[in-house]
């Protein structure tokens, strides 16, 4: 049990863009391999071939680690991208965030939210009630990593996903990164869609309704993606907010529930 573990990280650019990314925590045993299927993950994206990847593998000790459950899943069907992003603000304002800070999240998303109106490499914090953008760098945003499934957690959301035909590394890894995102102090919601031109599904997590996944928050085709954190820091530090996405390490051991498919007429 007191076995150390590795924060192994991936980054990869291309035409002095970002690419890709990937966060993982791994046993000694599962280190190599993993680090393989990153480099292999970024020679074979969809947006192109890398032509630079950095790794970094960082030891952690056991004591550091913290065990949390996931959210619940649910999949709110829509028919368009229009329609997922009306339904996607709905669950924020329902989870407190200003109608003024969704529409300006989703708008610089949309146009791309880093300066010169590309993707950012992390996600914004944006103040839940101004929409005022909170991160220090608006290019890197801030990753969130050290966080992953343990094993027999892992089993089991394999083959829940398997069963409900949602079995891909997209949704594995955002529930994963969703729930890290939702047990920081300060954090109200999130928003994502991805940057791949292929996925066109995002999400919204909020701690009333867990992770809940829309199959269209952008048209076919398109390159640019994001996410934005909502944030209410009520007094607390900001940089303690950033220090724990990004280095405070977290094991999900237990799965929430998955749900099938329901319209989003449904949730209303
Ligand atoms: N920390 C913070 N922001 C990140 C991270 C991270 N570790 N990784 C990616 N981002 C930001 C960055 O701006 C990317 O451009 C954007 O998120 C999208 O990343 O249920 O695939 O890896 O079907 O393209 C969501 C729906 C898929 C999954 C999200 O994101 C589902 C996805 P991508
Ligand atoms: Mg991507």
């Amino acid at each position: 049990m007191n076995k150390p573990l590795y924060s192994i990280r991936m980054r990869a650019r291309r035409q002095g863009q970002h690419l890709s990314g990937a966060e993982r925590l791994s046993s000694l045993e599962a280190v190599e391999q993993l680090a393989a299927d990153m480099v292999q993950r970024a020679m074979h994206h969809a947006r192109g071939r890398a032509e630079s990847i950095e790794l970094t593998i960082e030891q952690i000790s056991a004591a550091e680690v913290e065990r949390r459950p996931l959210p619940d899943l649910q999949t709110w069907l829509v028919d368009d991208y229009r329609q997922g992003r009306r339904a996607a603000a709905e669950i924020l304002r329902r989870a407190g965030v200003a109608q003024g800070a969704i529409d300006g999240a989703m708008s610089q998303i949309a146009a791309g939210a880093a300066p010169g109106a590309q993707t950012m490499r992390g996600a914004m914090l944006v103040d839940a009630d101004s929409g005022q953008r909170l991160e220090p760098d608006q290019a890197r945003g801030v990753r969130v990593s050290r966080m992953d499934l343990t094993d027999q957690a892992r089993r089991k959301l394999d083959s829940e996903l398997n069963r409900l035909g949602l079995n891909n590394a997209h949704v594995r890894e955002a529930l994963v990164l969703a729930a890290k995102v939702l047990s920081a102090p300060g954090i109200v919601a999130e928003l994502c869609w991805s940057d791949d031109p292929d996925y066109t599904a995002g999400y919204v997590a909020s701690a009333a309704q867990g992770y809940v996944r829309f199959p269209h928050l952008k048209p076919l085709g398109e390159e640019r993606g994001g996410r934005a954190f909502f944030v209410r820091t009520e007094g607390r530090s900001l940089a303690d907010l950033i220090d724990y996405l990004q280095k405070r390490p977290i094991l999900f051991d237990q799965i929430g529930r998955l749900h099938s498919a329901r319209p989003w007429e449904a949730h209303l």
